[in-house]
This record gives C-alpha cells, structure tokens and sequence, in this order.
C-alpha cells in the first residue's frame, strides 16, 4: 500500500462551503442522498474529487442535471466541472449492519450512529473527506419511529414530523463550518439524563446523556463531569460553548474510548456509565476526563481544526494537556501527575525506543488510524506542557488567546501552534521545533560535583537523542528541566527551584555557597519527558524520597532506588532490599502524606517498565526479582500493609479524593500480603471482595485472588461472573483481571477463555480485555515455547478480517522482539512474517507488522 507523505500537501482544489445530507435509515439498507454546494479553490483546471469507500453511487447530477461524464479513480469519484460554482448531488446505498469496522454508519446494540474521524465519513457519502474542507451541515433523518424513536445530529435541531408509513424524520443544523470528520448521527431507542448549563455570557445550553433505558441511573457522574468542564473551560482558557444543545450518546461498540463531533458526542459506553457497584474510582477518573477530553476538542479541534492528518496533535496534544490539567484540578495534582508520567512511561517510552517510533509529527502514513498513539496524544502533551513551563502560566495564557483568535474557523498546523506560543509568549522556540520532528525520548545524564572548599556545587548535564527509525542522526533538543538542590545533612532546601534549559549537548550549572552537601532533585514535576541518568547514590535518592518537597520527584526518588534494586536483583541474581523497605515504611508512616500519594509511592515499578530498562529482557527473571521483592516488604512490614487493609476502617462508599486514597492503599496493601506468603491472605481478600460496597475493593480483592491458587479464586471469579453476567463493562473486567494474572498457566487459560461464550473479538472492549491484556502481561505472553506469539497472531488475524483498527492496535507487543533472547526474539519475528504474508490483510495491520520487522 502506497504511503501519504506530510510534503505532499496541496490545499484542497474544490471547496464545499455547504452540505445538505438526506438520510433513509435502514440496519439493512440505508440511502444516503447528498447535496454538496461547490466552489473551485484558485485558478486550476482540476475536476471535483470526492473519497468514497465501499459503496457505489446511485446516481450524480450537478445542478439538477443527470452526468455521465463522471468517473471512478481508485477509491474517488471524479467529476469534471467547468465553472466555479456547481451543486453536485449523488446517492448511494449503504449497510450499516454489516459495517464491523465500526467505521462509517453502523450499528451498535440495535441503534445506528457513526463514526468519521479520521477517514469514515468516506464510508457514508462521496466527499472530499480531509479536514482542511469546511463546511455548514444540514442533515434530514428518516426512521421507522418504533425502532428508531430518537433522532439525534450535529448542531441544533430546526424540525421533525411524523410520516403516514410508521416513519418520522428530524431536521438538524450546524451552523459552524467543520471538517467531515466531525460530523455524526445517531438514531436509536435511547433515554436521556438532561441538564442545563448557562455559560458565561448567558446562553443557556441543553445537555443530554443519551444512553438505554436500563443504564440511565448511571449517567450522573458524567453528567457532572460535563457540566465542571464546561465551567472549567471558560475559568481557566475563557472559552465558552457555543451552541444550545450538547448531546453525548454512549454506544458499547467503539473502537476508541470516544469522539468528539460537534454537539454530539458519541462516546465509548465504559466512558459514560458508573455507579459504585459497577465501576472503580479508576474508571470514574477516566470518565470525567474523557469526558472533559472531548468536550475541550470543541476549542481545540472543532473551532480550530487540523490541516491535515499529520498535524493530528496540533488538536490531540492540546486536549490531553487541557483534560490533564482539568484532572489535577479536581484532586491531587501530583497524583494525577505521578498516573500521566506512569502512562507515558508505559505506553509511549516504549513507542519511541521501538520500531513504531515517529516524531508528534509525522511524516508519513499508511493508514493514518495507526497514529492515534501515546506518541502523538501524550508526548504531544508533554510539549505542550514544556512550553507552558517556559512561557509561565499568564504569557501561556496569552498565548493560547492569540492561538485561538487567530485560527478561529480555520484548519490550523502545529506550526501555527508554535508560532502563537512564541509571539504571544515573547520566546523564540526555533530549536523547540525539533521536539516535533526528532523522534525518540532524550537521554539526560546528570552528575553533581560538590567542593566543599570552594563552596561550589556544579551540576554536569549531557543529552543524547537516541537513533530511531529513519532518523540515524539527532540534533540536541531544548529541555526545561526543574532543579532544586538540598542539604544532605539538614534535608533543607538549599536556595530556590531552578529552570534551568539545557538546550546544548552538554552544560553545567554552577551553584555558590553550599557549604553542606547536597543532593540535586532533577526534573522535577517531570518537566521534560526524558530519560535521567544520574549518579545519585541509594542513600541519596532514599533521602530525597523523604525530603524532597516536590511530590512527584519524591516519588521518583522512590520509583529509581526500587528500580535499581530490582534491576540489580534481575541482572545480578541478588541485590540488598534494605533501602527499599526503609524508605516503603517511611512513607507508609509519613502521617503528612495523602493515602493516594502513598500507594503510588509504595507500588514497584511494572515488569514491563524493569524490562524497557535492559537491553535484553529476561521476563522471568524480572518476574522472580518483583516477585522477591514483593515478597520482602510483605513480610517486613506486614503489619502495616494489615492496618492499611483493616476492615475496621472501612467506612461506607463515597467518591472523593480522600476515600480514593483509602481504597486504593487497601488493594495494595491487600498485595503485598499475599505476596508475603501470609496463610490468611486469600481470607482477607475474599472477606474484602464478599463485603465490599463498591467495585472498587471488590476488583481490587478479585485481582489479588487470581494470582493465585486458592479456592478464594475460583469462588470469587464465580461469583463475580454470576453476578455481572449481564453487565459487559464489568464481564471485561472479568476477562481482562485474569488475562492480567501472574500465575505460570495465564496463557493456558487465556486461550480457554478465547472459547468462552462470552468472549468475542466483533466487540472492540471484549478483545482489547482478554487479547490486549494478555499481551502486555510480559511474563504470560513471553513463557518459554512461544505460544502466546501464536495465539496473539491468531486473534490478529481473525480480527483483522472484522475490524482492522483494533487489530493493528493490538500488535505492538510482538514488535518488540529485538529486545529479547535469540529465541524468543526468532520465534516473535516468525509471527510477524506470518502476518506480512498472509493475503488479504488490511493496511492496518500490514503496517504495523511490516514496519515492527523494519
Ligand atoms: N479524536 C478522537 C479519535 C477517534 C478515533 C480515531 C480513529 C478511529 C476511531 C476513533 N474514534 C475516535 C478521539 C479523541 O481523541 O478525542
Ligand atoms: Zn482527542
């Protein structure tokens, strides 16, 4: 398949300031008549291109006038025009019962909605489907009204009447112009949980939460969650909404977690529905922020949209910043940090030092739904926040201002973004551009030397920007990198933070009159996404894991002394844990601290992230070092860990952030003492899981179980199943905990559940619970004898044929076979060949697999 390259851009020949689409909806067979008002774009003798995928069309005239000069090209209808102004018109027949891309119209639980970014609206009618095409929307709907009672589009509805056959219709209009991609329909037998929200300048705008009937007393979080964006939206960037309807609807097939067209969200059902009995406060968090994520796309994606599909993080990048810090807003600020830099550690670190390695803006693509990655969203973010450090929170407000009255009703480029940034921000960010070209995650090394005579203290720091695909030779990048130091004696601060950027490949920071020695906290808030290498000894960064008043290099302090140890103990075979379960107990004891804070810092690095560290992964080694480790702040500070987990203490469910941090500690407590070995440990966690009010604690409990081998397990996972058989957000869980499972015979039953009646690759969150999760259990997946390669390529193959987003989506893990020993590395290979060679794959998935072989 042909690659589509970023310089190949050329601004779009034909506009189309205006549609009017006509839809006859059928599960069957739905018609779809579009009406497309045209206008040639500068001086060029160039036909009418419109993208279509998968449907023939009907007919087309332009002006009223059946054509037969029209043609097909591939996969676009070309039509030659003459003039400059023309209304083309065609319809064609489409079966969005059949649709198990979920890409386009298709249906989903009975109801039919849509979804078009980047590439489905193609999939709908013939179109120029690029987001640098805007254009005003008006949409007609008819349905059979018993099957199909609501009808739902873009923007504000204008009119809807009944027909004599059974049928009725609906008229909605957008008023603002936007890119195909935004634009979505929704027709179904839904309920709706209403509220209002009246903006700052006095529009009052109906919400509505549409979802079945059965699930609208799980609406409200999300509900509350819309209204605190909307609120928070026009407190901290001044951006108010601008229409008098938002709609959400929630949709249990989806390939993503949500999508953001104009005034109607269509979302992933696990992003919507929650009550306590059902979800975790870790699916609450998520809730809220997606929903937030989506309801800031409105400024930063929708008003202001993308030129072309390799800005794609101009938009993306942008939300998660805005929905991140909507997040530490509404509880700790430095947990939610501590959980995004966990995220961008696990997901994109990995990203960027592997085969899929590409900068936040590409420059090429096969399928462009391959990069919807952590690389474009969360490193895309992590830019975003680099420029907020160095611009200060008021000039990054200006900026963001200049940003906005600038490109208002424009389709914008990351460059745009950046030149903002510099003018309103008074910062030349000609060197901060490679952050969006080089791919890779800078490498920092940092050495402080101290003369205690002198009093001087200089700070050595060198930065390497590793190799990646394509890119063999990297320049070095700006790098705001908060510093502080302290007094190794007093634990004092030793002067003020500094920002010091590192924009060399190699600089040193001078300090005056340290007379005591001290200890340099690096990176602090993880203000540069990068890799620090530093000398710092165990009693340092256990003295920082104590001292440090910056809570996430606190953590880190932590995270690094456990990684060592745990490193040491895989590599070497053995390793002192002492540091380790001082600096654990310290915490735990640290009255001052927030309980969520504390079983972040107390939790041991992930398998996974002990491997990303070492040149060759040896899973299980690492397994028994976690698991050594594990084991030995188990026993020692047991009594602890049975406190934290006392049932005495529970206190009834509420959700807030002090709660949170209470349950959460519970469950790793709950870990670390079966890890110890403790003959009541199964008891503990079953009496946890029978008792509990809420599912968090009962996941909680229920994942320590299945790591295990008692008849707590099998009786709880019983239990669980019974009594959510009917709820397939939680079934996942079900899958998904045991897919998770440490136990040596994971991969065994993975594959039995693959068999199970409930499991199914056509639903995106069913296969991403047991097959996506399988294959990031480092241990299950790469057990000796290379089975859990075959079964994954399996389910890859089988999943392509439906659903080739979600397939492709799940291959990451096999390309990391470089990283592993000859033979696991040889037999992981073979399985991407396999797939290369099997005919008939999607592009998806071709991609992937060729490019992980690459
Ligand atoms: N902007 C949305 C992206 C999205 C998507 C991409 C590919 C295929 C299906 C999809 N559904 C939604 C989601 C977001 O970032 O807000
Ligand atoms: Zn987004």
């Amino acid at each position: 398949p042909a690659a589509t390259r970023r310089s190949d851009y050329t601004p779009p020949a034909w506009l189309v300031p205006q549609v009017a689409l006509d839809f006859a909806l059928d599960p069957v067979a739905t018609r779809v008549r579009a009406r497309l008002d045209v206008t040639r774009n500068g001086d060029h003798d160039t036909p009418l291109r419109l993208d279509g995928a998968g449907q023939v069309p009907l007919s087309v005239t332009v002006d009223g006038q059946a054509i037969n000069d029209w043609r097909i090209e591939g996969e676009q209808l070309v039509v030659p025009l003459s003039g400059d102004a023309h209304v083309v018109e065609t319809e064609v027949e489409i079966a969005p019962d059949r649709n198990t891309q979920l890409m386009g119209l298709y249906a989903s639980g009975g109801n039919l909605c849509t979804q078009c970014e980047a590439e489905g609206f193609r999939r709908i009618t013939w179109f120029p489907d690029r987001p640098d095409v805007l254009a005003t929307y008006r949409v007609k709907m008819t349905a059979d009204k018993a099957r199909f009672p609501v009808l739902l589009a873009n923007g504000d509805p204008v009119a809807q009447g009944d027909n004599a056959d059974g049928t009725h219709w609906a008229e909605w209009h957008d008023p603002w112009p936007k890119p195909s991609y935004l634009f979505a329909l929704v027709a179904g037998d839904l309920a709706v949980n209403r509220g209002t929200f009246t903006t700052r300048s006095g529009r009052e705008v109906q919400l509505g939460i549409w979802v079945r009937s059965a699930d609208l007393p799980k609406t409200d979080h999300a509900l509350g969650a819309l209204k605190l964006s909307m609120a928070w939206d026009e407190r901290v960037y001044g951006r108010e909404y601008d229409l008098d309807v938002f709609n959400i609807v929630a949709v249990d097939d989806f390939n993503f977690g949500a999508m953001e067209n104009k005034g109607l969200n269509i979302f992933n059902s696990r992003y919507i529905l929650a009550d306590p009995d059902t979800a975790t406060d870790y699916d609450y968090d998520a809730i809220a922020a997606v929903v937030a994520h989506e309801y800031f796309h409105n400024w930063s994606g929708n008003r202001i949209t993308c030129r072309d599909w390799f800005q794609l993080s101009l938009k993306e990048g942008f939300t998660v910043y805005r929905d991140q810090g909507f997040s530490a807003d509404q509880g700790s600020a430095a947990v939610k940090r501590i959980e995004d830099v966990r995220g961008l550690r696990a997901a994109q670190f990995p990203e960027d030092s592997g085969p899929l390695a590409h900068p936040v803006r590409p420059e090429s693509y096969i399928e462009i739904s391959n990069f919807y990655t952590a690389t474009i969203y969360n490193k895309g973010a992590e830019l975003i926040r680099m420029m907020a450090t160095m611009l200060g929170p008021q000039r990054f407000r200006a900026a963001c201002d200049l940003y906005f009255d600038r490109f208002d009703g424009t389709a914008a480029t990351c460059e745009d973004f950046v030149a903002c940034m510099e003018e309103g921000g008074g910062i030349d960010l000609t060197q901060f551009r490679l952050w969006y070209s080089q791919a890779g995650t800078p490498r920092v090394s940092a050495s402080l030397v101290h003369e205690p005579g002198s009093g001087r203290a200089t700070l050595n720091l060198a930065q390497k920007v590793p190799e990646t695909p394509g890119q063999p030779v990297k320049q070095p990048q700006v790098l705001p990198l908060r510093i502080r130091l302290f007094g190794g004696d007093t634990g004092q601060p030793l002067g003020d933070e500094q920002l010091v950027i590192l924009s060399d490949a190699s600089a040193s920071v001078t300090f005056e009159t340290v007379t005591e020695r001290p200890v340099v906290s690096l990176n602090r808030g993880f203000s540069a996404p990068v890799i620090v290498e530093s000398d710092r000894s165990a009693a340092d960064l256990a003295f920082l894991a104590r001292h440090d008043d910056d809570a996430f290099a606190r953590y880190e302090a932590m995270q690094q002394l456990m990684l060592d140890t745990l490193i040491a103990a895989a590599v070497e075979g053995e390793a002192d844990p002492r540091a380790v379960v001082d600096a654990v107990a310290d915490t735990l004891d640290d009255p001052t601290l927030d309980r969520a804070f504390v079983a972040e810092a107390v939790l041991l690095p992930s398998e996974n992230f002990i491997g990303d560290q070492l040149s060759i992964v040896d899973p299980e080694a690492i397994f028994r070092a976690r698991e050594d480790l594990r084991a030995t702040l188990g026993r020692e500070l047991e009594a602890r860990w049975r406190a934290a987990c006392d049932p005495a203490l529970r206190r009834p469910y509420a959700y807030t952030p002090e709660d949170k941090g209470i349950r959460r500690l519970r469950s790793v407590a709950l870990g670390y003492l079966a890890a110890s070995g403790a003959s009541d440990a199964p008891a503990l966690a079953w009496a946890q899981f029978e008792s509990a009010d809420n599912m968090t604690d009962r996941q909680g409990a229920l994942s320590t179980l299945v790591s295990g081998h008692s008849p707590e397990r099998e009786r709880a996972l019983d239990q669980f199943y019974t009594r959510y058989a009917d709820n397939p957000l939680v079934l996942d869980k079900w899958f998904q905990t045991q897919a998770l499972s440490s136990r040596d015979d994971t991969p065994a039953l993975v594959a039995e559940l693959a068999q199970h009646p409930d499991f199914t690759l056509a639903n995106p969150n069913r296969a991403r619970a047991l097959v996506g999760a399988f294959a990031v259990n480092q241990r299950a997946f790469h057990a000796e004898g290379g089975a859990g390669y075959r079964w994954l390529t399996e389910q890859l193959l089988a999943l392509d044929k439906l659903n080739p987003q979600t397939s492709a989506r799940l291959l990451p893990p096999l390309g990391r076979w470089r990283r592993f020993d000859p033979v696991r590395s040889a037999a992981m290979r073979a399985e991407l060949e396999r797939i290369v060679a099997t005919p008939g794959i999607s592009k998806d998935l071709f991609e992937q697999a060729s490019k992980s072989l690459e």
